[in-house]
């Protein structure tokens, strides 16, 4: 049974615990029809009323939504606010400057605690370091930096100066990170000298140099180094500034840059379905706006809450719901530098029970990794942890199968706490179709419902509404506050890909398929209908990473398709055509393992192809299209049953069937 099938017959239903309905932000579903009703009745004015209570504005907006200029949607426009005066200062004033914001548990267990008023110091500090180098409103800063606190310092203190960020993801290679820095166009990039995850040292400063030593890179006038292992990396003179020097001698304070609600906040680079990554460009106040809100309707946060969300500070979770989510509403949560499995396979439930942890958000594809670690080793097993502390669990980045679900919900939760499956994406800057905990009976495998004011739906190629029951397209109908205001440098491709003319050029097309079931109208979503992959959680278009085989010499083709994968939802399957003849046994092997070790010196290390096939040719039409509907099913190892009577060279599919 496919997963897709399994969760329409699921028929399983967990409504939310009554101690938590009482008390929750939104409580009932007749408070959630409600608000989807102020919503419909008078859509600007419901998003301008969430804004004006969730945010403090230093001058306040006269207009909602400016729909003038669409698919360019402004929101708040002629308001300004600064989002880390939003964060920190408004929390420190409001008498909460004691409280912790970060509990920081190191890679080797060590803790670091950080209240709202240090947090607020350190993050000025570094503002005024940036600004001491010249770094102004509207220039673009590259984070490349580990899970830290300096990271998210990093992130608070470009907002403060009104600078825009590009926080890089530490596991992406020079080339990379050099993509991104010439795209965004840096004035400066701020690094540490190493990173440490799994008990493994790992380098950041010597790729930062190999990034800056190619072409295109001259406006970077200036690195900046946190000391995270204090190993031996070079400086350039002039050039590179350590961290601790930069901020020594800077002030505790430092007056915020009031800047404009659609001042771009940060740019994120995303993988579409071209080769070159798409840098989606996020405001300022729709965008915090969001991180707040759904911090109170989607986790119900409370002051006495311990939030968790195991996300890298190098994808967008990281930015929403670490960054700037947590601080937004005055939260108190854990940041943690290293990996789950390390030093074994309880460490999430051990930092659970250690930190008192109340809602805890992460990742299907660790789900599954630490069921299969738990069936391996039972002394790992979340039932040998005290973890009753936990009241929410989240998780996000794909779709969760209903056996995952349920062992989720069941082993760590204990069946007490309602598994919140949140639905979005980097383009929709926080949650957009998820459960509520106090609201929304839960069906293992759905993200059930729209947020109030998110007009989600499922329609055809043409743009028409599909009935319930029945699969197709995802769109938004109307645009929402925290929605991508523009792809950086490149507003054709942002209209092109989100808003095509086929769906009739007003429809937001998020780029996964979607079913509602008949009984409820609840979503579930089928992944990918682009030519991008969605591989333990992390995205990556095909293209880019068939760009990077072929940069290789000796790859004359390649195609690349995903595959099911029971622990990473998605495995890479490569077909490769070398420019020298079809390789076979250990040579095939060999060459594979050079194959993929290139890609993750042009990528990273997470766009390494699990599988590699090589081919004396490609399936393809005569008219030269590479039949990927083939090479999908010979990845998963199906019988190919489909037509191939339009193919030029049948006789490669069985050259492919084998695996390397
Ligand atoms: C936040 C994030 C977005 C893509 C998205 C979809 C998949 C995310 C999901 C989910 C099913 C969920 N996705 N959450 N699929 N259920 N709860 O992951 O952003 O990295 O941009 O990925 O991830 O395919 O289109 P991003």
């Amino acid at each position: 049974m496919s997963a897709i099938e399994s969760v329409l017959q699921e028929h399983r239903v967990f409504n939310p615990p009554e101690a938590l309905v009482a008390k929750a932000a939104i409580s009932g579903m007749d408070a959630y029809l409600k608000l989807t009703a102020e919503a419909e009745r008078d859509y600007e004015g419901f998003w301008s009323r969430l804004a004006r209570e969730q945010l403090a504005w230093h001058t306040p907006f006269t207009k909602g939504l400016d729909e003038s200029n669409a698919p360019f949607y402004k929101w708040f426009e002629d308001g300004t606010l600064n989002v880390s005066y939003n964060c920190l200062d408004r929390n420190v004033e409001a008498g909460l400057g004691e409280r912790t914001a970060i509990v920081f548990e190191a890679d080797d267990g060590t803790v670091t605690r950080v209240t709202y008023q240090d947090l607020l110091a350190r993050v000025c500090k570094l503002a005024n370091g940036l600004r001491s180098l010249g770094v102004k409103k509207g220039d673009r800063v590259v984070i490349y930096m580990p899970m830290s606190i300096e990271g998210i310092v990093a992130m608070q203190a470009c907002a403060r100066i009104g600078a825009t960020h590009s926080v890089v993801f530490g596991g992406f290679s020079s080339k990379s990170l050099h993509e991104r820095v010439v795209d965004a166009g840096a004035v400066v990039v701020l690094t540490a000298d190493e990173q440490v995850r799994g008990g493994k040292v790992l380098p950041l400063k010597s790729i930062v140099d190999e990034a800056l030593a190619l072409e295109g890179t001259e406006a970077v006038r200036h690195v900046v180094v946190y000391r995270r292992t204090g190993g031996n990396v070079a400086y350039q003179a002039g050039r590179d500034i350590d961290l601790a020097t930069l901020v020594a001698s800077q002030s505790t304070t430092c007056e915020p840059e009031w800047v404009g609600a659609e001042h771009p906040l940060f740019i994120l680079y995303t993988s579409g379905s071209t080769g070159k990554p798409k840098g989606v460009q996020h405001s300022t106040g729709g965008y915090l706006l969001w991180a707040a809100l759904t911090m109170r309707w989607s986790f119900d946060i409370k002051p006495t809450d311990v939030f968790w969300c195991t996300a890298d500070i190098g994808w967008v979770t990281g930015h929403t719901y670490i960054a700037y989510g947590p601080t937004a509403v005055g939260a108190t949560q854990v940041v943690f530098e290293g990996v789950p499995t390390y030093p074994n396979a309880g460490r999430f439930w051990d930092m659970i029970q250690k930190h008192k942890v109340t809602i805890f958000y992460t990742a299907p594809t660790a789900i599954r990794s630490l069921i299969k670690a738990s069936d391996a080793d039972p002394k790992v097993a979340p039932k040998n942890y005290d973890l009753s502390s936990l009241r929410i669990l989240g998780t996000v980045g794909e779709p969760i199968n209903p056996e995952a679900w349920v062992w989720y919900h069941t082993e760590v939760g204990g069946g007490r706490c309602p598994v919140i499956d949140t639905f979005w994406q980097t383009e929709t800057g926080g949650h957009v179709i998820t459960p509520l905990p106090g609201v929304t009976p839960l069906v293992p495998g759905s993200c059930t419902l729209p947020l109030p004011g998110i007009a989600a739906a499922i329609v055809d190629e043409a743009g028409g509404d599909v009935a319930n029951g029945q699969g197709g397209i995802l769109v938004i109908k109307r645009p929402w506050p925290s929605m991508i205001r523009t792809i950086w440098n490149d507003p054709e491709r942002f209209k092109k890909s989100y808003f095509p003319e086929e769906l009739g050029g007003r429809l937001y097309l998020a780029g996964d398929g979607a079913v509602r079931d008949a009984e409820r109208g609840y979503f579930t979503i089928m992944g990918r209908i682009d030519d991008v992959l969605n591989v333990a959680g992390h995205r990556m278009g095909t293209m880019e990473i068939e760009s990077a085989l072929v940069a290789n010499p000796i790859v004359a083709e390649a195609a690349v398709v995903g595959r099911p994968d029971d622990t990473t939802g998605e495995a890479i399957c490569a077909f490769v055509v070398l420019k020298q003849t079809r390789p076979s046994g250990e040579d095939a092997t060999r060459i594979a393992n050079e194959l993929r070790a290139w890609v993750a010196r042009e990528i990273g290390p997470i766009a390494k192809p699990k599988d590699i096939r090589f081919g004396e040719n490609l399936p393809k039409t005569r008219s030269g299209k590479i039949m990927r509907r083939l090479l999908r099913s010979l990845a998963k190892g199906e019988a190919i049953t489909q037509d191939v009577s339009t193919l030029e060279n049948p006789a490669i599919l069985e050259q492919l069937g084998e695996a390397k």
